[in-house]
């Protein structure tokens, strides 16, 4: 059988939170008032089609003394407690009244293992005794996790009354704890029961690969969603006579249509490798990647600084011959000293005017073409790169318990692209030159994935 738990508790502490982290599940519902959850559902973990664990939700105790005495004047000796619970479950079957206590019980009449939920930031309390008690009556293997809502902390009164009752005690918040926490609690489950031990190494070795696998993939999207932005252009006949300024602004801004498009398709790609398809909504009210590709502020806070661009031999030209390798040595004397002047002012890497390419292409049958794009603005694949870079931080290390706006802060002043180390910048570089060039080679584009995918395993947001 597949190591099965069901995750129970009282109402609101917090259960569904935990079952979506663990499931990889942003459908499932949580909320702020109690009785969220009516319905016991079971949720199986699958990484490549197969079955890992599965967690049963249910819905909080809600008449758990009425059970306890009914079980207890029954009672004769421990030998007989399980039994009992199983006889509970089956003669309230149809019982109103208990029908949220048979929900949770059943899956563990099934084998389910138990974890038991309570929030560390509010107070001990006697009510919880009599959940704890039924639990320990149906003998089944048992975990507790402090989760913790708010800014309380009694994790210690708590530990002291879990221990009596449960095997294993964590304190696990279902909302910010990032991949190692994860695996950690996975590793306990497979403490709770021999026969589990094996399945779940199992389990967290295919999510370790996984999230290689995850981050390779992203990698690889992100890099084509490069490759294709800076190819794209756009073509409209003019006819003799026609001013070329209206088609030109049609173009360009089709142009930049087209190129948000492909961006908003690459997060997609990248969401659905992280199982974040409902995320959709919230990017759209999150500050940062909500901001436009094409404006100047986007511009300068995700790509180089114009410093950036010239010491890192980007813009070629701006300074002549070998200089750009003698001033990758002397970079730090450079900073702030006359850059500005070199290679002009704020803005001069932004605007219409220096974004694309605009030619009027030969005569044709029907008369000249007039052609935007591509984009040749030197700082653009940074751009595009910084933006795919910090979307796809926010999906990966988002739990999906989650579901509140993501932000991300980031001074004004900064310049994401600055934050790589000079190699890996030259060497993406490199690529961009060549891709910028026409390069079609598929080793490049291979080479360029590889790049994205080290940037993206990298911690230097
Ligand atoms: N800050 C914080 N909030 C949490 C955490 N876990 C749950 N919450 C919030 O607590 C509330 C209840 O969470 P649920 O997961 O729906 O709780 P539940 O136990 O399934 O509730 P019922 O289904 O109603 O019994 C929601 O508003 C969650 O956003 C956490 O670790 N940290
Ligand atoms: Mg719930």
């Amino acid at each position: 059988m597949i190591p099965t738990f069901a995750v129970v508790g009282h109402p609101n502490k917090g259960k569904s939170s935990i079952v979506a982290t663990l499931a990889e599940d942003d459908g499932i519902a949580i909320g702020p008032t109690p009785g969220t959850t009516r319905e016991a559902q079971q949720y199986v973990f699958r990484l490549d089609g197969e079955p890992h664990y599965v967690l049963v939700d249910t819905p909080g105790f809600q008449r758990v003394k009425a059970v306890f005495d009914w079980l207890q004047a029954r009672a004769t000796g421990a030998h007989q407690r399980s039994g009992l619970v199983e006889e509970f479950v089956r003669v309230h079957a149809d019982d109103d009244r208990f029908r949220d206590e048979c929900a949770l019980l059943q899956p563990m009449i099934d084998g389910a293992g138990i974890l038991y939920v309570v929030d560390g930031a509010k107070p001990y309390g006697p009510e919880y005794e009599l959940e704890m008690q039924v639990l320990q009556w149906t003998g089944r293997p048992r975990m507790a996790l402090i989760n913790l809502i708010g800014e309380g902390d009694y994790v210690e009164q708590w530990r002291q009354a879990l221990d009596q009752y449960f095997s294993i005690v964590r304190v696990f918040d279902a909302v910010h704890a990032d991949f190692s926490k994860r695996i950690a609690l996975l590793r306990g489950f497979g403490e709770l029961d021999e026969s589990w031990r094996e399945p779940i190494d199992r389990a967290v070795a295919a999510l370790e690969k996984e999230r290689d696998r995850r981050r390779e993939r992203a990698g690889a999207e992100i890099a084509d969603c490069l490759v294709d932005t800076l190819n794209i252009s756009e073509r409209a006949t003019l006819r003799p006579g026609d001013d070329a300024a209206g088609p030109e602004m049609r173009l360009t801004a089709a142009l930049q249509d087209r190129i948000r498009k492909r961006e908003a398709r690459a997060r997609e790609a990248v969401q659905g490798l992280y199982r974040h398809h409902g995320l959709q909504h919230e990017v759209a009210t999150a500050q940062l990647l909500d901001a436009d590709i094409f404006t100047e502020e986007g511009w300068e806070l995700f790509g180089l600084s114009h410093t950036q661009l010239v010491i890192s031999g980007v813009v070629s030209g701006a300074v002549a011959g070998g200089g750009i390798d003698a001033l990758l040595g002397g970079a730090t004397f450079l900073l702030g000293a006359g850059i500005g002047a070199l290679i002009g002012g704020a803005g001069a890497w932004f605007g219409s005017d220096r974004l694309a390419k605009v030619e009027v292409l030969g005569q044709s049958l029907g008369g000249r073409v007039l052609r935007v794009g591509p984009v040749t603005s030197p700082n653009f694949p940074w751009v595009m790169l910084g933006r795919g870079w910090v979307h796809h931080r926010l999906v990966a290390e988002r739990n999906h318990a989650r579901r509140e706006a993501i932000s991300l802060e980031v001074a004004a002043d900064q310049h994401l692209m600055d934050a790589l180390p000079d190699d890996l910048r030259k060497r993406l570089g490199v690529l961009f030159k060549r891709i910028v060039g026409g390069d079609r080679d598929p080793a490049t584009r291979r080479a360029l994935c590889a790049r994205v995918g080290e940037l993206l395993g990298t911690d230097y947001l």
